[in-house]
């Protein structure tokens, strides 16, 4: 019987031995420690042995048995132990490999154009001012000298958010210059001030047309502002944005809030003046209107016009975006494409 109990000790620590998965752990347990172990049974079958017999085997057995559950232990922890240091050892970080690199993100180019543009206004003494994309038909048409009914509201395809309501009515501005009204009507001359910001037209796109898009608004009011004033601005804006090498071209034009007014051209940076899809095929690209600033504006907001003068004009800022980067459709713009937008 004692052989009997050692030989079964010997084969329950070598199998344990062998063991190296901690779920293998408990079957063994079972095996050798559980109800119907071998040892189990030794140790039930006491009670029918003589009393000398059963001290010696008891004993043993009892012995045996916390053995075995003590190597269990043992085994239990160096198992645990293993499973956290041998991935450290098995798997291999090499911290001198260069890192993942992560996508950068940048200022879309109508935000830098429009950065660059208002910089160069900046340095020449203009102030910045912004207001609602949302306004009312008096500021953006009444005060600019578009009376309800008057054909030149044709040139400015609006969305109206209230309709037929009169100078109460409110719309997504066509311009931004109804900021430029807000800052007449509060201040005094000598005003130099720029307005940037998103205008609204109901019209259809194309290559040259989207129907939100951005634009800068000048305004200068002082004594003696001439148009050549005004001209003198702008050839140092071009030159600022475009260089020296670049044409500028004045032509007469309409805009009812101005008089004299005129649009502004720029030779086209794609064909350089022999004509191509951007410029219409003639060479030139209209990048601002401009004038001098009504009398009738100028008196609707208490500026005195036989005592002050002024001279405004807006640009829009997609179309110098396109001339700077030689873009042919301002659609690219607003089409979320990233292959158009990582270039920039
Ligand atoms: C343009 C063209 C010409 C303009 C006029 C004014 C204001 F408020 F002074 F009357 N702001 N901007 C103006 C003049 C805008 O955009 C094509």
């Amino acid at each position: 019987m004692l052989e009997q109990l050692k030989q079964l000790e010997a084969q329950a620590l070598e199998e344990l031995d062998r063991i190296d998965k901690p779920r293998e752990l408990e079957l063994w347990r079972v095996r050798h420690l559980g109800k119907k172990s071998s040892l189990t049974s030794v140790l039930r079958s006491l009670a029918t042995l003589p009393l000398g017999e059963r001290r010696k085997i008891g004993a043993q057995a009892n012995e045996i048995k916390r053995a075995l559950e003590s190597s269990l232990n043992e085994k239990e922890k160096s198992l645990q132990e293993a499973s956290f240091t041998s991935p450290l050892e098995s798997r291999w970080l090499d911290i001198t490999l260069p890192g993942r690199p992560l996508p950068v993100g940048r200022l879309h180019p109508t935000t830098q154009i429009l950065q660059d543009i208002c910089r160069v206004f900046k340095n020449m003494g203009f102030q910045t001012i912004e207001g609602p994309d949302v306004e009312w038909d008096y500021y953006n048409f009444e005060a600019l000298n578009i009376p309800e009914h008057h054909p030149a509201r044709d040139m400015f395809a609006t969305f109206w958010i209230d309709v037929g309501a009169g100078a109460k009515a409110r719309l997504l501005r066509t311009h931004t210059s109804p900021m430029q009204i807000r800052l007449m009507e509060r201040e005094r001359p000598p005003i130099r001030a720029i307005a940037p910001g998103r205008v609204y037209r109901y019209e259809a796109t194309d290559a040259t047309h989207e129907s939100v898009f951005f634009n800068v608004e000048g305004l200068a009011v002082d004594k003696n502002i001439s148009l050549g004033d005004l001209k003198g601005t702008l050839y140092e804006f071009c030159r600022c944005l475009f260089g020296e090498d670049r044409q500028v071209r004045f032509r007469c034009d309409y805009f009812p809030f101005v008089e004299p007014g005129m649009e502004v051209a720029i030779g086209c940076s794609v064909c350089d003046g022999v004509g191509c899809r951007l410029c219409g095929h003639s060479g030139w690209i209209e990048t601002a209107g401009a004038g001098m600033v009504h009398p009738g504006v100028l008196a609707r907001v208490g500026i005195d016009p036989a005592v002050y003068s002024g001279f405004a004009f807006g640009v829009g800022v997609e179309r110098i975006a396109m001339l700077r980067y030689s873009v042919d459709d301002i659609r690219l713009f607003y089409s979320n494409d990233l292959r158009f937008l990582r270039q920039f």
